[in-house]
């Protein structure tokens, strides 16, 4: 049967699929207590849940090849390759129909097919969205109550536009890697998921529908669809503002949208962990909204000392993935709290596992899905439909070395370098190597759905229409020192590096100018009650240029892979970095 890849209308889109996968049952979610209450009770009696200690706190168990998003399994199936561009896989819209429509025949026999409509952003925002996925997941239904505004609210925005919504199909298939694909129809405003339950590859609309289809958008419409936290900073007695910070996968945005402040008086204010869709306002300004409603958080290294917030937030009515579980029925994973001496828990295959032993526990991509709302540090921005406007923009990577703790861009266009030339280590977030340094642009290198040499245009093109443009930083908090540890304590401490920024953004804060861009000057940083030493503190700042000039090296060949596209702009940044480091060179 030849694929639905047309605006059809809801009803006549939902027979069609229907008719391919052959559900038994049709469910169409109105995302109700008693619709959620019914889907849990089945998947506790199915196995695919078990109850934890707490208050509605659920565990699932993945399938053991199934924990991560497979970026090798991803595809943009635009009309042509040069759309999809040289980082994105590519598949026609005709291989896609040989190769991976015929792999949805039947693939719903035996279960239900959910409905389910969910809606992007704020209640009555004009920057919200609505998307409609079909899954065979009640597991995957359960995340999307969580992670979006699901089932009646969507459809009431749906009513204004009864077409306009983004088309998911998902299935699990089988389960096996080797039928897996998550492929993207721009064109169509269509995604079509087999294989895989877990994460990004099955929640469609996150990666799927709120980066990869809206960065497409995005780029027609005029505004930016965006790998960022968004978090509220506001210093003891002044005024709160904005910073939007792109991170790649597993880098630290969950937890600088929540940190506790390490510095007295400050009061930070999470409204998005993840994604960010970001228009010019009429002020001139960037203007973000949060198009999600929930989290899906990596549990590992979250506890009381890290992350107290989230702890809190995890208390009750939470879905656990992949983690470990103690005898009393509390999640466990790395980092969370000491165990007892030969302490026997269950790991997050369902084995016993005892305290100290040599493989994880949890999974290093074990995560939590909660909604936002149950956040301490949530106060109710998230559902402004206007969004918040941002003051800062914020690149940081995961790097052992070379970038130091914080530096300043010259300009909102050498920003664009700086976030275009962005390179992270890679962790457990995607299958593959960890560890492994890649150029991972905007931290959108996963994510954008389309040619990245237009999307540093479109960045360009943004820029120019902002009248007060954010400042653009960068940050590494994962810089080690000799003996491999981290140099910088991270978590609650960052907020000193927000502090200097936020002067920055207000004319005041001290800053030195450096090849790369500008630091703070040693009292620039505030360091009070941390025991920082200086050699630290020198080690985390240090900036060779020698090392720098095989870093451009490195992305010059990086950003040659987009030929002709790209921005010129880009590459004067780039030719008067080089010129900079040589002269400090010599
Ligand atoms: P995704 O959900 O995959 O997009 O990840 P994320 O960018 O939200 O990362 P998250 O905040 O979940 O952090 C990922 C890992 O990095 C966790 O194990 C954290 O404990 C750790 N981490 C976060 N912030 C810091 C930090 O400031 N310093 C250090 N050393 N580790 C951090
Ligand atoms: C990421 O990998 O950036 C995530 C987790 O936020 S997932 O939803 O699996 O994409
Ligand atoms: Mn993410």
């Amino acid at each position: 049967m030849a694929s639905p890849l047309r605006q059809v209308a809801l009803d006549t889109w939902v027979s069609l699929v229907a008719q391919h996968t052959r559900p038994d049952r049709i469910h169409r979610c109105d995302g109700s207590e008693a619709e959620a209450a019914e889907l849990h009770r089945a998947m506790l009696a199915d196995g695919t849940l078990e109850e934890l200690a707490g208050q509605s706190r659920y565990l699932h168990r993945s399938h053991p090849s199934d924990v991560a998003r497979t970026e090798h399994l991803t595809f943009i199936a635009s009309p042509t390759r040069e759309q999809a561009g040289p980082t994105n896989n590519h598949m026609t819209v005709e291989e896609s129909e040989q190769k991976v429509w015929p792999l949805f025949e039947g693939a719903m026999a035996g279960r239900t097919m959910y409905v389910v409509p969910y809606l992007m952003g704020p209640v009555g925002s004009a920057y919200s969205r609505v998307g409609v996925q079909l899954t065979d997941s009640p597991y995957v239904v359960a995340n999307l109550r969580i992670m979006t505004r699901m089932g009646q609210v969507a459809l009431e925005h749906l009513a204004a536009n009864p077409d306009d919504f983004v088309r998911g199909i998902h299935s699990l298939g089988d389960l096996s890697p080797d039928r897996r694909f998550v492929v993207h129809f721009p064109q169509a405003a269509t995604i079509w998921s087999i294989g895989s339950g877990y994460g990004g590859n099955a929640l469609l609309s996150k990666k799927c529908h709120a980066l990869r289809i809206a960065s497409v958008q995005a780029r027609a419409e005029g505004w930016l669809a965006e790998h960022m936290l968004i978090v509220g900073v506001r210093p003891p007695g002044g005024q709160r503002q904005y910073i939007a910070a792109a991170f790649p996968s597993a880098c630290g945005k969950t937890n600088l949208a929540m940190l506790v402040p390490a510095l007295p008086g400050w009061e930070i204010e999470t409204v998005g962990d993840d994604i960010a869709w970001m228009h010019v306002g009429a002020d001139g300004r960037l203007w973000a909204i949060n198009p999600e409603a929930g989290m899906f958080g990596v549990a590992p290294g979250t506890s009381l000392d890290t992350n107290l917030n989230a702890l809190r937030a995890l208390d009750h009515h939470v879905l656990f993935t992949n983690v470990a579980v103690r005898a009393d029925r509390s999640p466990w994973w790395e980092g969370k709290e000491p165990l007892r001496p030969a302490e026997t828990l269950v790991d997050w295959q369902g084995r016993p596992w005892e305290a100290g032993g040599s493989s994880p526990a949890a999974h290093p991509n074990a995560r939590f899905t909660v909604r936002l709302s149950q956040c301490p540090t949530a106060r109710g921005a998230h559902e402004d439909p206007r969004g918040v406007p941002i003051s800062a923009i914020v690149f940081g990577g995961r790097r052992a070395s070379l970038a130091p703790l914080v530096y300043e861009a010259r300009s909102f266009t050498h920003g664009i370098y700086v976030g275009a030339t962005l390179a992270s280590e890679t962790t457990a977030a995607a299958t593959g190597k960890v560890g492994v340094l890649r150029n991972d642009p905007m931290a959108m290198l996963p994510f954008c759905g389309y040619d990245m040499g237009a999307y540093f245009r479109h960045w360009s093109t943004i820029g120019r229409r902002l009248r007060e443009p954010p400042k653009v930083f960068h940050v590494n908090w994962f810089r080690r020192g000799p003996e491999g540890r981290c140099l910088w304590p991270g978590f609650g401490q960052n907020i000193r590096v927000l502090a200097w920024m936020l002067d920055r953004v207000a004319g005041r804060g001290v800053a030195r100018e450096t090849p790369i861009g500008l630091v703070p000057t040693p009292g620039g940083l505030d360091l009070t009650n941390m025991n920082l030493s200086d050699d630290d503190l020198s080690r985390l700042f240090a900036i060779d240029a020698g090392e720098w000039l095989e870093e451009t090296n490195r992305n010059a060949a990086f950003l040659a892979r987009f030929g002709e596209g790209l921005p010129r702009s880009l590459l004067a940044e780039h030719r008067r970095l080089v010129e900079r480091l040589e002269a400090a060179r010599n």
